[in-house]
């Protein structure tokens, strides 16, 4: 029996390569080199696309935010610059060449995030090679992308989102105080943030109006359209949605995500960097907010037409006098970080299914779909 040949494409450019180089090494290092022929396609952080024919895997765990190679000027081949006895040479694809080595593969991995990646434009090119590949397609991909389109449809669908307001380049340069009034109605503090960002930059928490236009102009130089979103008080909770292979979706258990000292600014900096978060895996919830919880989980996943997994991101709402707790729907991610160690990854261990059978999982999977109409 023929082994399943692979391509794990990584890198690229946005500000996540580096993460998804570190990725692109988890993943490899559970691909069953019995099962899987592996064919690692990295690319640089300009755009350059490389095959990394005959790498072993889990040597792809670079940090650094580039690839440890240079393209030598008279062979034009690719060589690794790692100070290691075993680096090869490497075939260098041009763009234009790399949908005919792709024809030659069963399933692609798409590691990538942000634009040129995550945004639906890789799925595109695959999608024209007629290739499977895991995860969602151009559509959903596209949508999860964008924070105004998601929410559309998530409302659409009849799923609770927190208020909101867009606002595109054109009306804020014509028509400021219009929208300044319209954030007035969210109540502050507002966050504003990109509409479409592949991380957590150019977002801002706004106390009051004043800060509202340095805020706005602070996200445009990440995204022509930017969101601002009500600030919801309430517990913060995700779930992972992992699809088939043929039957049902099914959600993971959940977690809660908490930030230390309140969730006076819940941002990059706590998640990532400062260590300040605690997780509760699995979150703490009645049997009733379980149940509802993974129903919208589920909902919100065929809502947006997702394929393979997503990361679906709650508020739980305090309860008032007024009104009781609610869940409303914060982001549906279709590329969710990745690693063992990553939300996405832990609760499905938490559920039941380790790293490598998610993996094993996701390939089976988009390898049962139909490749060409999506
Ligand atoms: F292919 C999947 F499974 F759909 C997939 C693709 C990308 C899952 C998770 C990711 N995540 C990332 O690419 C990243 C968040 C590590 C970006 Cl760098």
């Amino acid at each position: 029996q023929r082994k399943i040949r692979i391509a794990v494409v990584f890198g690229g450019r946005s500000s996540e390569h580096a993460i998804s180089c570190v990725t692109a090494g988890s993943v490899l290092s559970v691909l069953d080199p019995e099962r899987y022929e592996v064919l690692p396609i990295g690319i640089s952080t300009d755009g350059r696309w490389v095959l990394m024919a005959g790498e072993e895997a889990g040597q792809l765990a670079i940090t650094d935010g580039r690839l440890p190679a240079r393209i030598d000027e008279t062979s034009g081949a690719l060589v690794t610059m790692a100070a290691d006895p075993t680096a090869r040479e490497l075939t260098v694809h041009e763009p234009g060449s790399v949908p005919k080595a792709l024809g030659e593969v069963d399933v692609v991995f798409p590691l990538l995030h942000g634009p040129y990646g995550e945004d639906g434009t890789l799925q595109g090119l695959l999608d024209l090679a007629g290739v499977a590949y895991v995860g969602s397609g151009v559509l959903s991909s596209a949508v999860s992308m964008d924070k105004e389109f998601m929410k559309r449809l998530l409302v659409s669908a009849g799923l609770p989102v927190g208020p909101y307001v867009a606002v595109r380049r054109g009306e804020w340069l014509r028509n400021p105080r219009a929208v300044a009034a319209s954030v007035a109605e969210l109540g502050y503090p507002v966050f504003v943030k990109p509409a479409r960002a592949g991380s957590s930059m150019g977002i801002s928490k706004v106390p009051g109006p004043e800060g509202l236009a340095a805020a706005i102009e602070t996200a445009q130089q990440h995204d022509p359209k930017v969101i601002v979103e009500a600030m919801v008080r309430g517990r913060e909770i995700e779930i992972g949605v992992l699809a088939g292979p043929g039957a049902q979706p099914l959600a993971s258990l959940p977690a809660e995500i908490k930030v230390r000292g309140g969730h006076e600014f819940y941002d990059f900096q706590a998640k990532y960097i400062d260590g300040s978060t605690d997780i509760d895996l699995p979150a703490v919830l009645t049997e009733a907010q379980l149940a509802e919880l993974r129903a919208l989980a589920l909902a919100a996943f065929e809502a947006l037409e997702c394929e393979g997994l997503a990361r679906v991101d709650f508020f739980l709402t305090e309860q008032s006098a007024e009104s009781p707790a609610r869940w409303l729907v914060n982001e549906v991610n279709t590329m969710p970080g990745f690693t063992p160690t990553s939300m996405f990854p832990q609760m499905w261990a938490a559920s039941g299914v380790t790293y490598a059978q998610l993996v094993d999982r996701l390939i089976t999977e988009a390898l049962s779909r139909p490749t060409g109409l999506r």
